[in-house]
């Protein structure tokens, strides 16, 4: 296990490591601790006799076996965690007295959990499908969770409607089909007659619903949240987690391959990335509102279904979160955490938000089914690293022993304690907001622009990102066995953009729709778009767009030319990347001059859809075997389909040649290096320094989208 990373803060780990329980040494015992000699068989009469009551041991042990099952999520039920810590850059005391924002010297522990929302627990990472990105902070004034996603908007603008929505996207209830998936009926069925959903379908439908890792990805806290400083004045703030390695995305094909190839791909990738030492980096942002501005925006603050568009209101880098350690164990501590969007510390407050308010009742309420009781708190991983202090007591799982003789307010038996505190003190008070109003069930119509910032999202796409947003409707909307909620669909669509309805609908069979139902408004904004480069984050971290962490397969058989296989991996080392000499065979290569290079890993174990770019050495023997390969074949055809960078040196070109890809001119005369739409060629003797330099600002890049990929047989 690598070091932390320097500015690893200790408590929460401190407060853990007393509480870890390594099993070492020492006979087995029971739960009551009696050692116990035999756990293969039980009691019985005789040899071939029943088996009796008595046997505590087995009792004891099928009995906590048949317990171990806790609910799982209602949402979000799949996840991966891991601890860090977040340090802000300069003190925000201007807009909140929270402490952990205060001081750039100091760090605050966190945890973080990554999920699917529709799938159960065991489903496939590579789904579309939004991903949570919540994460708590064990502040010295209480556990802060800031539960977000990865989009920055929401399905619908009122919490009493979640459960219609979840009952919509879950499998089916006669048939419990499909598994976390979109793209069936009742889903289509409800959004289409929900036209609030309408801005979110646009993210989902994208390729941000397709994540090439959790360390790749943003997180948005999506609500309007309140800001509040010491004077007691608020601030209206929107949350944004930015990741250092840039946001990048996986195409359709690859997710749906990688579903059955690697379920855990998002998990394994986390997993790995802390273990090698890669500990994953986010930025945290915020966009910052005066209350003077409430209602200078042509959309409602309180609307979760909106975005304050980046060129309004500009993110502002506030901090750094690291995560460098993974779980000991994925039940006691991803399993069992649980965030809530009211565990809130002074400074931070909520706003009307319909959609947030419903949460603030929804998260306390599901741990106490899901975690068994309202002691849920005192477990090691939701255990504040802030003094509890409280009259609460007994309930199941109780593990607080309280001496004191007092467990009300007022008292003198123990003197009036626990006290309370004041503001100075670091009491939390609520923002003194003032509302006034008649009781009524009735949205505001100030929320009721459902198609605005849609039609914003599709303009500010690049053309591959239309291409991908319509393709996704057409395999959802393809899914879908009843016409009415296909063309229910369409006509939703055709109040964002005539152009895209239009193009939905012909993949569909539909009749287009001849004219918009809204004309489009022509706005767009930069940074909605993956093409873009994200603002805030490299600036901050200094760095440029890079290969750090990505995967790179060097395919080869026996017969490879050592010199390339050296010089490729070392150059993509150098780079941060991971490269992996994948063959036929596991084991060893024979090389052209008589060594052997080690094989990482046998071809037929590791799909091309695992890596981010894929390079052939040189060796004519080599490039012939795996010329006549067909999973070589398939490998590299595929990670061009799926717009990977791809190098070939020397007679290892003869693989690419074998494929015939569309609209890729081969040539590897003269000793130049030729990038044809992201495939890097060199003649054998050619600088090889050059070519993986060339490899690396096309991976930097993520994926090519100049290519045929649709002509692609893979
Ligand atoms: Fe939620 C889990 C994020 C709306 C009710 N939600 C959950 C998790 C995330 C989110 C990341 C997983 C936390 C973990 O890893 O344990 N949810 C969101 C966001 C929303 C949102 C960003 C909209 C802005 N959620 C939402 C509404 C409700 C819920 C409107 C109910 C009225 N969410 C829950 C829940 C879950 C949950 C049922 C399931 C498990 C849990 O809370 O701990 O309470």
């Amino acid at each position: 296990m690598p070091d932390r990373a320097d500015d690893a803060v200790p408590e929460k780990q401190e407060q853990l490591e007393p509480l870890r329980d390594r099993g070492e040494d020492g006979p087995l015992t029971t739960n009551f601790g009696t050692r116990v000699d035999d756990t293969d068989n039980s009691l019985r009469v005789g040899e071939r006799g029943p088996t009796l009551l008595e046997d505590f041991h087995f009792r004891e042990k099928i009995t906590h076996f048949d317990h171990e099952r806790i609910p799982e999520r209602v949402v979000h039920a799949r996840g991966a965690g891991a601890y860090g810590h977040f340090r802000p850059y300069a003190s925000l005391a201007e807009y909140t007295r929270a402490d952990f924002l205060q001081d750039p010297n100091r760090s605050t522990p966190v945890f973080v959990r990554f999920s699917t929302v529709a799938g159960s627990r065991g489903s496939a990472d590579t789904v579309r499908d939004v991903r949570g990105f919540a994460t708590k902070f064990y502040t010295r004034e209480g556990n802060y969770d800031l539960v977000g996603n990865n989009f920055p908007v929401f399905f619908i603008q009122d919490a009493i409607k979640f459960p219609d929505f979840v009952h919509a996207v879950k499998p089916e209830p006669h048939n419990e089909i499909p598994q976390a998936q979109s793209a069936h009926d009742t889903f289509w069925d409800f959004v289409s007659l929900q036209p609030e959903s309408t801005h979110m379908l646009m993210w989902l439908m994208s390729d941000r619903a397709l994540p090439r890792s959790y360390r790749m990805m943003q997180g948005f806290g999506v609500h309007t949240f309140r800001f509040v400083n010491a004077e007691g004045r608020g601030t209206f703030v929107k949350f944004h987690w930015k990741p250092l390695l840039g946001t990048h995305c996986l195409v359709w094909d690859e997710c749906q391959k990688l579903a059955g190839q690697d379920p855990d791909y998002n998990r394994r990738d986390l997993w790995d990335a802390i273990e090698r030492g890669d500990f994953p980096e986010y930025e945290l942002g915020v966009q910052l509102v005066s209350e003077d501005d409430e209602f200078a925006f042509d959309f409602d603050l309180l609307d979760a279904t909106k975005i304050i568009p980046e060129e309004l209101v500009p993110v502002r880098p506030i901090g750094r979160m690291v995560l460098d350690r993974n779980p000991d164990n994925f039940f006691a501590e991803t399993e069992q955490v649980a965030f809530h969007t009211a565990h809130v510390v002074p400074g931070i407050d909520f706003t009307n938000d319909p959609l947030l308010q419903g949460r603030n009742f929804s998260y306390l309420d599901t741990q106490l089914i899901r975690l068994g009781g309202p002691n849920f708190e005192q477990l090691p991983v939701n255990r504040p690293v802030a003094t509890v202090r409280n009259n609460q007591r007994d309930g199941y799982g109780q593990h607080r022993i309280h001496p004191d003789h007092t467990s009300y307010a007022p008292n003198s038996i123990s003197g009036g304690c626990p006290v309370l505190a004041s503001p100075d003190a670091g009491a939390y008070v609520h923002y003194q907001e003032r509302v006034d109003g008649a009781k009524i069930r009735r949205r505001s119509p100030s929320f009721s622009d459902h198609y605005s910032q849609a039609t914003l999202f599709w303009n500010s796409m690049a053309d591959w990102e239309k291409e991908h947003i319509v393709a996704a409707y057409r395999f959802e909307l393809g899914k879908v066995t009843r016409r009415e909620i296909r063309e229910r669909t369409v006509e939703q669509l055709n109040h964002v953009d005539n152009d895209l309805a239009r193009q939905v609908a012909e993949g569909l069979g539909l009749p287009a729709p001849e004219q918009a139902a809204i004309p489009n408004h022509g706005r767009s904004s930069p940074a909605l778009s993956l093409a873009n480069p994200v603002a805030g984050v490299a600036e901050a971290a200094g760095e440029e767009a890079s290969i750090a962490t990505r995967r790179i397969a060097i395919l080869a058989a026996d017969g490879v030319a050592a010199g390339d296989v050296l010089a490729l991996r070392e150059a993509m080392a150098r780079g941060g990347a991971v490269p992996e000499v994948l063959a036929p065979h596991a084991g060893e290569l024979r090389t052209t001059d008589g060594g052997t290079v080690t094989v990482d890993r046998a071809m037929s174990t590791m799909a091309s859809t695992m890596y981010d770019a894929v390079c052939v050495p040189g060796g004519p023997d080599s490039a012939r075997a795996l010329a006549g390969d067909g999973l070589a074949l398939h490998y590299v055809a595929e990670a061009f389909k799926h717009g990977k960078g791809i190098a070939a040196v020397g007679s290892g070109i003869s693989l690419l040649g074998a494929l015939n890809l569309p609209g890729l001119r081969l040539s590897a005369d003269g000793d130049g290096v030729v990038d044809d739409h992201g495939v890097v060629t060199a003649a054998d003797g050619a600088d090889l320094d050059a070519v993986t330099a060339t490899l690396a600002d096309i991976i930097a890049e993520h994926r090519v989208w100049t290519r045929d990929q649709d002509a692609t047989p893979a």
